[in-house]
């Protein structure tokens, strides 16, 4: 681990004290931990201490808006009547392609999604300050000293030296960008079809070369955005029930806590997906189901939410393993489906923005983590925060088109983060993710599916049971385990 840690550190070009490389490797998510610590340390030192650490912890502890270590649980409720019961739900629906689908599957549709992909990123780019005086590709070709441009990433390739050659392009010209793998360049990774902002100059046969590469992100200023009621809202995902594998009494222990005090603040039950195993999703599923009827799996899983208090708003996105096309963005359940639940229900696509009590929410299944994973250093599926920071500093839930990840080219790309949530929420990678990234509280609700044969030969350990809950007031989260 030590390893680990020290090379995650030089690759954004900081060396570490002997003692901070200890201190790290005895917390549970050290390369997390890491990432949060870089994050905040502004302008990096050369070499980082733990003193330094330890100084910027108490700084936070005296501001906690800027705080990025793990919360602490919230209060519990001294009263005995559940708050929930004295709140009538309050859901705004924000974005969700559910009946807005525009694709027809012509070229021009490519044509008309890449585009505006390109001019809302771009213009979230132009914003930055790094970007100030950003000209087209076209020009930045031409100039003589530094230039700043943005470009959509075409391919990415490697030198034999080993540093990075971008394809660039913009709505009227391209060009190749080398990034070096050494000096300020050495973190900065541009994935395929991903919208970025370039520092550089000409170098040589029409080659540019980065000085920076500068991604739309967060802006530092965010804050969480809170409610001004008691509630909370656990977030689960990746039941996947009908297969063999459901785990049946880890779900019951927490249908119990739910109907229990300790759950009187949860109004909103949140369910990111895959909340069936369905069929035919991967090769020989069929060994792996108890129920090979996708319409009994979600009976079976309507009856399993049923046992929640009545008083609970349950919210449902589909997954990759739902009966809806596969391509993001993916709309609700169909309605044949959604009679078999509560008429109080909500379905939502998949990603879906709402607001709960006014407070912004993002909830995304997730399948991009996969692309994210193959494609970018330092990626796994046991750190699903990570890939979910790189997704809010490109300001894209799916970059990579072609990837593992099936697109559906809209007449707008529905996977662009144009408004910045309070709240950003996935699953599908079965692991367990709770932090914050700028003011946005960030979190991947885990599984109730213990882990299969494919997970097994992929080396992905599922943390099943695990159940992020968000206090809607403070965004501070906690986790119960089950
Ligand atoms: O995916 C659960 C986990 O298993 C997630 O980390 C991806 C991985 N997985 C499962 N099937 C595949 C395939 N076919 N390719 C790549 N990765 C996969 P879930 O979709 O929830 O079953
Ligand atoms: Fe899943
Ligand atoms: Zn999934």
């Amino acid at each position: 681990m030590r390893e680990e840690i020290l090379s995650a550190a030089l690759r954004s070009g900081v060396l570490l004290e002997p003692r901070l490389v200890d201190y790290l490797a005895s917390q549970e998510a050290p390369l997390d931990r890491l990432l949060e610590i870089l994050d905040a340390v502004n302008p990096r030192p050369l070499v980082l201490t733990l003193e330094e650490v330890e100084a910027m912890r108490r700084r936070e502890k005296k501001d906690p808006s800027s705080s990025s270590a793990p919360s602490p649980p919230p209060v519990r409720s001294k009263s005995t009547t559940p708050p929930r019961k004295d709140y009538d739900p309050e859901v705004q629906v924000v974005k969700d392609i559910t009946g807005r689908s525009t694709c027809t599957g012509e070229m021009r549709d490519f044509a008309e999604y890449f585009d505006h992909r390109y001019r809302t990123l771009a213009a979230v780019l132009k914003k930055r300050r790094e970007l100030l005086g950003a000209v087209p590709i076209k020009r930045a070709k031409k100039m003589t000293r530094e230039a700043r441009f943005i470009g959509m990433v075409q391919a990415v390739k490697r030198t034999r030296a080993g540093h990075r050659l971008l394809q660039v392009e913009d709505e009227e010209d391209s060009c190749q960008v080398l990034v070096p793998s050494t000096g300020p360049t050495a973190d900065q990774y541009a994935v395929s079809d991903e919208v970025v902002g370039i520092v550089g100059r000409p170098w040589k046969r029409g080659i540019m070369l980065a000085e920076a590469l500068i991604q739309p992100d967060v802006p530092r200023a965010h804050a969480f955005q809170g409610a001004d009621v008691p509630l909370w809202a656990a977030f689960i995902s990746d039941i996947h029930v009908g297969s063999r594998l459901f785990l049946r009494e880890r779900w019951n222990k927490f249908v119990e806590w739910m109907r229990g005090s300790e759950a009187g603040r949860v109004k909103y039950l949140v369910v990111v997906g895959d909340a069936v195993d369905g069929i035919g999703v991967y090769p020989r599923q069929d060994e792996d189901l108890a129920l090979d009827d996708v319409y009994l799996q979600y009976q079976e899983v309507a009856e399993a939410l049923r046992e929640l208090p009545e008083e609970v708003q349950v919210i449902i996105l589909p997954g990759n393993h739902d009966a809806v096309r596969p391509a993001e963005p993916q709309p609700a359940l169909p309605v044949g489906v959604q009679e078999l639940f509560p008429e109080e229900y909500m379905f939502l696509g998949n990603p879906a923005s709402f607001r709960l009590h006014g407070v912004d929410v993002l909830c995304y299944h997730g399948r991009s983590m996969d692309d994210f994973v193959t494609g970018l250093p330092g990626m796994s599926y046991d750190r699903p925060l990570a890939a979910m920071i790189e997704m809010l500093r490109r300001r894209h839930l799916a970059p990579f088109y072609g990837g593992k990840t099936p697109l559906a080219p809209e007449r707008s790309d529905h996977m662009i983060i144009d408004a910045v949530p309070s709240i950003f929420a996935t699953g599908h990678v079965h692991g367990l993710g709770v932090g914050e990234y700028r003011g946005v509280t960030i979190l991947n609700s885990s599984t109730w599916q213990a882990q299969t044969s494919y997970q097994r030969m992929h080396n992905i350990s599922p943390r099943p049971g695990m159940v992020p809950i968000v206090d809607l007031q403070t965004g501070q989260t906690f986790v119960k385990a089950f």
